[in-house]
């Protein structure tokens, strides 16, 4: 017989642990700003979930499709009892409630993007959700602010976030004193 299914991680023998999970935010469209602290906001008030660090916020040059306006940027570090597609499908809920539309150009303007970049060393490769993010590597929108939040952190497979965002130093992201 299979073990009910709780929707949350690590339920080993009744005890549930809180995973590692980093989260990246991004916004060039709209108050930027009031949208990204709204999503903040809202991954501190996640079930089973606490926020633990969140980085300062970038101004980046759009990578992908890059005649659009810069893009701020943000990595938070979560402490969560939510199950890794729980937690996807739940900032994928957040999205939307934040005004986010599903239109338009693939890697184009969006008032939110929230996307989960990495849980406790899991790996995933499905139709929903990739793990680590399969892309996380080649952006210095999401390395700059992840290093920022875990120096020294080495992602399984990949290595250390130091000698990855080296390798993308020639994309602009520049660290902003604005509170979030
Ligand atoms: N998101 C993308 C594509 N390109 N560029 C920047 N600077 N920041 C982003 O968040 C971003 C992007 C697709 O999600
Ligand atoms: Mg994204
Ligand atoms: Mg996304």
């Amino acid at each position: 017989m299979g073990k009910p299914r709780s929707g949350l991680a690590g339920d080993a023998g009744g005890v549930r642990q809180a995973a590692e999970a980093v989260v990246g935010l991004g916004a060039n469209e709209g108050d930027t700003v009031a949208t990204l602290s709204a999503a903040r906001r809202a991954l501190a008030e996640l079930p089973a979930t606490c926020l633990a660090v969140a980085s300062s916020l970038y101004r980046t040059a759009p990578i992908g499709w890059t005649d659009q306006p810069d893009f701020l940027n943000a990595v938070c570090l979560l402490r969560t009892a939510l199950a890794p597609e729980v937690l996807a499908e739940t900032l994928f809920d957040l999205e939307r409630t934040l005004g986010r539309v599903r239109a338009g150009v693939r890697n184009g303007p969006r008032v939110i993007d929230v996307d989960l970049l990495y849980y406790e060393g899991v790996t995933r490769d499905g139709p929903t959700l990739t793990l680590p993010h399969p892309r996380l590597h080649e952006r210095a929108f999401v390395l700059y602010p992840w290093v920022e939040i875990m120096p020294g952190f080495r992602i399984p497979g990949l290595g250390a976030l130091d000698d990855l965002r080296r390798a993308v130093q020639n994309q602009r992201a520049e660290r902003l004193a604005i509170k979030w």
